[in-house]
């Protein structure tokens, strides 16, 4: 988070104490180090008075496409985390889904990520344990794999937009979990902050350099609706998988909870991005021209197309066709759905906590949704039958709908899509919707690739 003064000079105190070592006690080291993440207690600097928050000590993590690394997650909290490593393409057991790929880590325990993205983009890793709690503290941080044959850019700024709720008083609303919220568009907040601080951001460029804005959205339920402002600025990516050809960028981005955007913009003059959906826009952050460089004739090759990832081939034929049908929410028709192997009516859901259906079936079903083998091609009809959108998300994978990849898909109300799975690593993988007050009521379930 903000490194005071005080706090930099300590740490560069202990970076020269480690740095004056003997060599022979490096020695041993492996040739990747492991990186430490602490999930602990803090503060953020939004109002006089500090915020109590919960968040990473590493808000953003750089790794390298191809490369394994640990990553040492210690737990300082006060109640059992995990991390997901959203849209990256982890092996089963690193995915850090509680109870599903593995048993949470313990105040005061650690756990060892193994990660290899084989993909490079712009991904962010956040708690999957008790989410809509977690996440809404606080927990996430924006993940950044850089590639070797990426275009430059001089200047490459990810932008976390997060939406909390907040009381009065300024502090988080305790309230997480409420079922008028719940059952409708999920519990939407009251304060934006960018990287976990009060917005705008804003950043600096000089005529002519190429700027990368990744826009991730870790709001637990708002969908943003971007406005990018920013002259000739072109889409790069999507969910960290590059655009065959980069398009412009529509006047407004819909940017569902999880979903990422990069945008390629040639700085000749200032830029703005605002949030758009409510009466006034709102300034998001501000990208201003450094006045020291002046301006003129841009310095840098134009070319912003990010290389291909290794994605899998779509075949025109597929294996198998599943019907992914979401139900439920007040406004809704869902008449009756299993719950934990039992038919209910929607009332009889409605108090057990559950509004919401994926395909029949309410919270984690006993079955997977499907299964397939690694290599198949397994067509998904999803269909949105419910009065609100969703954000749907595949873990593990991407899918393929209208000619891009996505790991997280929005669903206006009544919209249908045909989408394209390739089944990758074998395991148990979720399906749920990123809107986390849908997800903690039901409208999750998985699949399995063996
Ligand atoms: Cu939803």
């Amino acid at each position: 988070m903000n490194l005071t003064r005080r706090q930099w000079i300590k740490n560069g105190a202990q970076l020269t104490a480690a740095s004056m070592l003997p060599w022979s006690l490096w020695a041993d080291q492996p040739q990747v180090p492991h990186i430490n993440i602490q999930a602990r207690e803090t503060t953020a600097s939004w109002f006089a008075a500090p915020t109590p928050i919960w968040a990473y000590n590493q808000p953003k993590l750089t790794l390298q496409q191809g490369v394994m690394q640990t990553l040492r997650v210690t737990n300082h909290l006060p109640v059992p985390t995990t991390i997901h490593w959203h849209g990256v393409r982890v092996g089963n057991a690193m995915d850090g889904v509680s109870g599903l790929t593995q048993a949470p880590i313990e105040p005061g325990a650690s756990f060892d990520y193994q990660i290899m993205s084989p993909d490079a983009g712009t991904f962010w890793f956040h708690s999957h344990h008790n989410t809509i709690e977690q996440l809404a503290r606080g927990l996430y941080g924006a993940l950044v794999v850089t590639g070797n044959n990426e275009p430059r850019f001089e200047r490459d700024w990810p932008l976390l937009i997060d939406d909390w709720s907040l009381s009065r008083n300024g502090r988080i609303d305790p309230a997480f979990a409420n079922r008028h919220n719940q059952s409708h568009a999920g519990r939407m907040g009251n304060f934006l902050t960018i990287n976990h601080q009060a917005g705008p951001w804003r950043g600096e460029a000089n005529a002519g350099e190429r700027v990368r804005l990744r826009l991730i959205n870790t709001a637990t339920n708002r969908i943003l609706q971007l406005h990018a402002a920013f002259p000739g600025a072109l889409w790069l990516a999507k969910d960290g998988q590059p655009l065959a050809i980069p398009e412009p960028v529509p006047e407004v981005i819909l940017l569902g909870p999880s979903e990422r955007w990069d945008i390629g913009w040639i700085a000749r003059d200032a830029g703005q991005l605002l949030e758009v959906s409510g009466d006034e826009p709102l300034l998001v952050a501000q990208v201003d021209l450094n006045p020291a460089e002046g301006t003129g004739v841009p310095a840098y090759p134009d070319a912003m197309a990010l290389p291909a990832n290794p994605m899998p081939h779509v075949p025109a034929g597929v294996n198998q066709r599943v019907p992914v049908t979401l139900e439920g929410g007040a406004m809704g028709r869902l008449q009756t759905a299993q719950f934990q192997g039992e038919p209910h009516s929607f009332r009889e859901l409605a108090a057990r906590g559950q509004f919401w259906a994926i395909s029949g079936q309410t919270g984690m079903p006993e079955a997977p949704l499907f299964r397939a083998r690694q290599g198949e091609s397994v067509e998904l009809l999803l269909d949105n039958r419910t009065a609100f959108p969703h954000t749907v998300h595949w873990h593990g994978h991407h899918v393929w709908a209208d000619g891009r990849w996505h790991d997280s898909l929005t669903l206006l109300r009544g919209q249908k899509q045909s989408v394209r799975l390739m089944a990758g690593n074998p395991g148990k993988w979720l399906i749920h919707c990123h809107m986390i007050d849908h997800q903690a009521t039901g409208m999750m379930t998985w699949f399995e690739v063996v």
